[in-house]
């Protein structure tokens, strides 16, 4: 039984198994029968056909969905080699000595990370990502790579989609075998809103490259550079992945009246973070801010100050974003983020096939079949329907993004935020409070979680009628939020010119700020000891992996292991059955187990008796199982 779950293990069959395999993969070890599995994921199905899924308040019970067309991975072609054997082959320096020789415009893909964050507040399911992925990689494998991790899913894989991040990673590694594995990995944040023990960071960026990561971009939320140097360090010396490093994009180079962040601070900070070791240097514009012109004048000077390659990244909110790109690429940039159509534009990254389409018959044209392009994002198009509550709203592109700056990631999440705090009707005021406390801040850099602190202090000006002036006259009188405090005290580094020191003084009172790195002031891990801890509190199954979730997130992921024992794994179970569960009569089959599936079918279900309590009757493989839910309702 032992060694049979091992040569049925995805891992081992794609031929990604390493000496860690076994320790990566204590389940190996516990036969599960997969009775005891159809009945978890039974009992989860039941819960959610009577009271809902809890991320989902007001479904469609009425909604029906077309089923996506997957296209067909044709395993006797197998893969074509790519980027990630190019890396293997070169090494990081010489890589990069190519892709500088590179005429071609390369492309990266953002679907399974960015695009999602963007526009589907991250809750795309790796089920739904490894139906398309071979299928992808083995049509594209000239794509430079794809952003398939970090940023936001981490958290949100744990906390709304009960699914280990960890896992997606190495499934999506073995099912795409030959590009390069992107990540974003906020600096001394690793993939969290505050910082953590430097040893922590270097053991997240050391896991997650043996889990299958090549390229990891790393920013700094303030463009602060102490809080990177850690991070392309591990990547450096701990992995032999790529150390892609960020400068965040803000203002406007060309507005002579935005004095902080000018093509000079730029040119500068560039240098900083060539001479950091970065292997390639990323723009990231968060919030889409970088204008067609400005974009060629940046990347022509950038390309005079460093000799590394140069990869943009932007959000479409405006819609004038494929002019940038078109503008940098005159200008000589080397790769651009771009992602499948239908999941691209409004708060998400430019549409990869009309960039594909753009660049047909030009000097710089990488060419890729548009058909079978156009056929993937059919596929995506029928898979977002799945995500319908998620969406933001947004129904065109806004021009008002160079007003407010609100970055792209974080403008599908604020509406929600808002409308938990009863400020649903406010967004108006809430992109204009979102601009004053730019201001009153000293212009600084937004993107997580900076972004966070100016929206909370957004919605707190909003909800208690404040204005800037307020804040400076009475703000002595008042209590700020949390992050707020935390930011004007140094705990996520230091902005770019410092903190103004009179509304430090109103924000902090007799709190006293450092300058410091904020991870100095933090304990290293004992790895062994905190280990032993951690596996008397969830008991022998788990692993060097968990523990890394769990000391990011000790409270998501205690929730997500309470979760994942009462229902097993949920991964495999459709999209529409997760969130929606079964209509009356409705069968679906769900693989429980490599080759092994489960045929469910919700019979119907009992009223409730005095205590509340239905009882579901359903079908398990032909057999009837009758389950005890308790109404919530
Ligand atoms: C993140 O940190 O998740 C971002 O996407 C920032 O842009
Ligand atoms: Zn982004």
């Amino acid at each position: 039984r032992f060694l049979l779950n091992i040569i049925k293990h995805p891992e081992f069959i794609a031929g990604g198994a390493t000496v860690n395999f076994l320790q990566e993969h204590p389940e190996i070890f516990t036969y599960r029968s997969a009775q005891d599995r159809g009945t978890k994921t039974l009992r989860y199905l039941a819960e959610i056909s009577i009271n809902g899924h809890p991320d989902v308040k007001h479904p469609d019970k009425k909604r029906v969905f077309e089923k996506p067309i997957a296209l067909p991975f044709d395993a006797d072609k197998g893969f074509a080699d790519g980027s990630k054997q190019r890396l293997e082959a070169l090494g990081p320096e010489a890589f990069c000595q190519w892709l500088l020789q590179e005429p071609a415009i390369q492309y990266t893909d953002t679907t399974y990370r960015d695009a999602h964050q963007s526009l589907l507040a991250t809750r795309v399911r790796t089920i739904d990502m490894l139906k398309a992925a071979s299928s992808f990689a083995q049509h594209f494998p000239q794509t430079f790579s794809m952003e398939v991790w970090g940023g936001a899913t981490f958290d949100v894989c744990m906390r709304f989609l009960y699914e280990d991040p960890w896992q997606r990673l190495r499934q999506l590694r073995a099912a795409i075998p030959n590009i390069l594995l992107q990540m974003l990995l906020r600096g001394a944040n690793a993939v969290g809103y505050k910082a953590y023990p430097d040893n922590l960071v270097e053991a997240f960026v050391v896991k997650s490259w043996e889990a299958g990561i090549d390229v990891f971009r790393v920013f700094d939320s303030l463009n602060w550079m102490p809080n990177m140097e850690k991070s392309i360090a591990a990547v450096r010396n701990g992995t032999k992945a790529l150390a892609e490093v960020a400068m965040c994009y803000t203002g406007d180079i060309q507005d002579p009246s935005r004095t902080k962040y000018t093509l000079q601070y730029y040119k500068q900070f560039a240098k900083d973070i060539e001479n950091s070791g970065a292997h390639i240097l990323a723009i990231k514009d968060m919030s889409g801010l970088l204008k067609p012109m400005a974009a060629y004048e940046l990347i022509s000077e950038l390309k005079q100050t460093v000799k590394i390659p140069i990869h943009l990244h932007t959000h479409d909110t405006s819609s004038l974003q494929s002019a940038t790109y078109l503008k940098a690429i005159e200008a000589g940039v080397d790769v651009v983020d771009g992602c499948i159509g239908a999941l691209s534009g409004l708060t998400s990254q430019p549409n990869l096939n009309a960039l594909v389409e753009m660049m047909r018959f030009q000097e710089r044209d990488l060419p890729y079949d548009i058909e079978t392009l156009n056929k993937h994002s059919t596929y995506w198009e029928a898979v977002r329907e799945y995500y319908y509550p998620f969406e933001s709203g947004m129904r065109a592109s806004s021009a008002e993004v160079f007003y407010h700056e609100i970055p792209g990631g974080q403008y599908s999440n604020l509406k929600p935020q808002a409308q938990g705090l009863g400020l649903g009707d406010k967004m108006e005021d809430i992109k204009g409070a979102y601009r004053e406390v730019n201001e009153l801040f000293g212009d600084i850099v937004k993107v997580t979680p900076s972004s966070k602190v100016v929206g909370d202090m957004a919605l707190f000006m909003v909800t208690n009628g404040l204005t800037k002036q307020d804040i400076l006259v009475r703000g002595h009188h008042l209590s700020f939020p949390e992050s707020v405090v935390s930011l004007f005290k140094g705990d996520i580094g230091q902005p770019v010119g410092g903190f103004d020191p009179r509304l430090q003084k109103i924000i902090l009172k007799d709190i006293t700020p450092y300058t410091e790195r904020p991870n100095e002031h933090l304990a290293p891990i004992d790895f062994a000891a905190a280990f032993e801890g951690f596996r008397k509190k969830f008991g022998d199954g788990v692993t060097d992996n968990d523990l890394l979730s769990w000391l990011l997130y000790p409270k998501v992921f205690e929730e997500y292991w309470e979760k994942r024992k009462e229902y097993g794994e949920l991964w495999t179970v459709p999209t529409p059955n997760f969130f929606y569960g079964l209509r009356n009569d409705e069968e679906v089959m769900i693989e429980i187990d490599r080759g092994k599936s489960i045929l469910v079918r919700l019979l119907t279900c009992s009223d409730p008796d005095e205590e509340g309590r239905r009882k579901v009757f359903m079908r398990l493989n032909g057999q009837t199982r009758i389950i005890e839910i308790q109404d919530a309702s």
